[in-house]
């Protein structure tokens, strides 16, 4: 698939991924899910990529939301699709990859921009972020997950006050809220978000992926059961094996 509105690069095992439709902000259009998609896809079964970075084009913004142009004149079951298929395609299928997806959030994100961050594992953002669920403001709600996976982050008190006023936060107030885990200036981010990127393509990718999937499950009955299956799956795999030896013969592992 030609890529032509995200751009990927690699790094070592770190993979950028780079949402880039100026014009629109970044807003998220059909094509550009299809194409997040199809990349996601392919970094998945990539066993050389071990971590991947998702930000957006220019020093503006991550994602201005879904592409409000695009279902302007949708009725409800075209309107359904659209969120089923996002949701499908994209936003689930981040969190269900199984090596960790960082969101860089270099400026705005807002709607389906905010539920594209929200899905993904971590969010690093830069001081000029402005982060939002505005759907109300068009007579909508959030259809990218944002009324799921915001109160689970944040708490529903807050995720409340965010999605009923459609009013923007600062990253100061993002961080504050646990909505990001750091901030850093615009010109930080990236190279930050790879350094944490760096640190964990160091370690162990089979056990990254057992603990995305028991993370996952932490808000079902089902979590402890995945950890401890997680758990005993691991002790048979090889790279259990050259951690615990490379502990006991003092070396750094190689995974
Ligand atoms: N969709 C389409 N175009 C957009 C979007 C968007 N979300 N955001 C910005 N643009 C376009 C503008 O229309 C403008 O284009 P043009 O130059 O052709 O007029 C260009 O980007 C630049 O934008 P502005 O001139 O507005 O830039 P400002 O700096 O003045 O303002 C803002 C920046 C505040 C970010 C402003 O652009 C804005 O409010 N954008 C819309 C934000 C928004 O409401 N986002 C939520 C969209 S709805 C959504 O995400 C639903 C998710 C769930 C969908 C489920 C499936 C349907």
């Amino acid at each position: 698939m030609n890529y032509e509105n995200i751009a990927v690069s690699t790094e070592g095992k770190t993979t950028v991924i780079t949402i880039s439709r100026p014009q629109a902000l970044n807003a998220l259009n059909a094509a550009t899910i299809s194409e997040l998609g199809d990349v996601l896809d392919r970094l998945d079964s990539d066993a050389s990529c071990r971590v991947v970075i998702i930000t957006g084009s220019g020093d503006k913004s991550f994602v201005a939301g879904a592409d409000i142009k695009e279902f302007s004149d949708f009725g409800t079951a075209e309107a359904e699709e659209l969120a089923r298929n996002g949701q499908r395609t994209l936003f689930t299928r981040i969190e269900h990859m199984t090596k960790p997806v960082i969101a860089a959030i270099n400026g705005f994100a807002l709607g389906g921009g905010l539920e594209l961050a929200l899905a993904c594992h971590i969010r690093y953002a830069s001081q000029n972020a402005r982060l939002g669920l505005p759907e109300v403001t068009l007579g909508l709600i959030p259809g990218y997950g944002g009324t799921q996976r915001l109160p689970k982050l944040i708490g529903k008190g807050l995720a409340n006050e965010i999605i009923f006023s459609a009013k923007m936060i600062s990253a100061t107030r993002a961080a504050e809220i646990g909505l990001v885990n750091e901030v850093f200036s615009l010109e930080e981010l990236l190279p930050k978000a790879k350094e944490l990127a760096a640190s964990i393509a160091a370690n162990s990718p089979m056990a990254i992926a057992e603990a995305i999937n028991a993370v996952n499950l932490s808000d079902t009955d089902r979590g402890y059961e995945a950890e401890i299956k997680s758990f005993g799956v691991l002790f048979e795999k090889e790279d259990k094996k050259e951690g615990v030896t490379a502990f006991l013969e003092k070396r750094k592992p190689n995974f």
